[in-house]
């Protein structure tokens, strides 16, 4: 059976099919750390489908998105969450704060730290935060396939005299190396129960918003400086057609004209490479084909708006 992108609503306990014999097991756990050190990357690895957007700059995650993968008798609720740093805006707060409470949420806690960049000032925070909260975690070193060895054994001392990490991993969840040893810790150390979802779902996104986020992994993509962060997507217009294609329209927010500018770029070319790009990609996601169309809007203050958060799934007043 494919497995499906979203599924419908939480099948009864009951009724969910376990595997085989042995006792199924479930649960959720959080991936958390500073922005850009991999959780999306690893998410997606886990799952082995794209689900959450990656892209090369830092708070390219904004919410939470479940990943939900079976390994033997257990299924594994994987939590993507925004990057933990210090927030400045109110988007910024409301997106650390969907981080922490994802983890406060989670049977298990994967704390992912780039051991390229070693341990900067967000990952020290994020330490001190755990301590406060008596939290222990999994430690997953991860983009190892870019550092020395020895580089890492240091790293890996070093932070386990920060905070109470059992086990450490050291992985590239680019490449695969040690994600299967993850996996498999914690198909044997979550809690036996019966599996919260359908075998066959692979997400709790709506599609709207997995279709929103594909476009804004493109604005982080082709945009630079402030823009990405100036900007927020939405699907305003989702029409599931009857030759089984969809026809989508989003909206990019931006906060001034002159960025409304620079996204529609000379002639319009710069929002119609976001938007064939950004189609073809869903086209991939979600296995049909897809009609995109994109508009950009001026809404200077869609960072105080609490219509703008809930389409982001974000809580406004966090
Ligand atoms: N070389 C290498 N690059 C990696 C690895 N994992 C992730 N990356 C890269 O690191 C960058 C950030 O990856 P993301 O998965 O978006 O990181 P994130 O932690 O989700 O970032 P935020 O959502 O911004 O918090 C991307 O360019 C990835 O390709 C890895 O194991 N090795
Ligand atoms: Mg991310």
């Amino acid at each position: 059976m494919p497995r499906s992108l979203t599924g419908p609503n939480i099948t009864p306990p009951d009724t969910v099919a376990g595997a085989g014999p042995e006792p199924t097991r479930c649960g959720y756990v959080a991936l958390i750390g500073a922005p850009n050190s991999g959780k999306s990357t690893l998410l997606n690895r886990l799952v082995g489908q794209k689900l959450a957007i990656v892209t090369p700059k830092a708070q390219t995650t904004r919410s939470r998105l479940l990943g939900i993968a079976i390994e033997a008798a257990t299924q594994i609720v994987y939590v993507d969450t925004p990057g933990i740093f210090t927030p400045c805006r109110r988007l910024d707060r409301a997106m650390v704060a969907a981080a922490w409470s994802g983890a406060a949420d989670a049977d298990e806690t994967v704390l992912l730290v780039d051991a390229a960049r070693a341990i900067d000032e967000n990952t020290l925070r994020i330490l001190d935060s755990l301590r406060e909260r008596n939290r222990r975690s999994i430690l997953a070193l991860n983009k190892i396939d870019l550092v020395r060895h020895d580089r890492l054994l240091g790293l890996a001392d070093a932070l386990s005299r920060q905070g109470r990490f059992d086990p450490i991993f050291m992985i590239s969840g680019l490449k695969g190396d040690g994600v299967g040893d993850v996996k498999r810790h914690l198909a044997a150390s979550l809690p036996p129960g019966p599996w919260l979802f359908p075998e066959d779902q692979l997400s709790d996104a709506p599609e709207r918003l997995i279709a929103a986020e594909v476009t804004r992994e493109q604005v982080f993509l082709q945009l630079h400086d402030e823009l990405p962060y100036a900007s927020t997507v939405e699907t305003e217009q989702w029409e599931n057609r009857p030759d089984g294609s969809v026809r989508i329209e989003q909206v990019i927010y931006v906060q001034r004209p002159s960025q409304r500018a620079i996204v529609l770029g000379e002639g319009g070319k710069r929002i119609k490479a976001i938007g064939a790009t950004a189609r073809a990609e869903l086209e991939r996601m979600l296995e049909r084909r897809v009609h995109m169309f994109l508009f950009v809007k001026v809404r200077e203050n869609w960072g105080e708006e609490r219509e703008r958060f809930e389409a982001l799934g974000l809580d406004y007043d966090a």
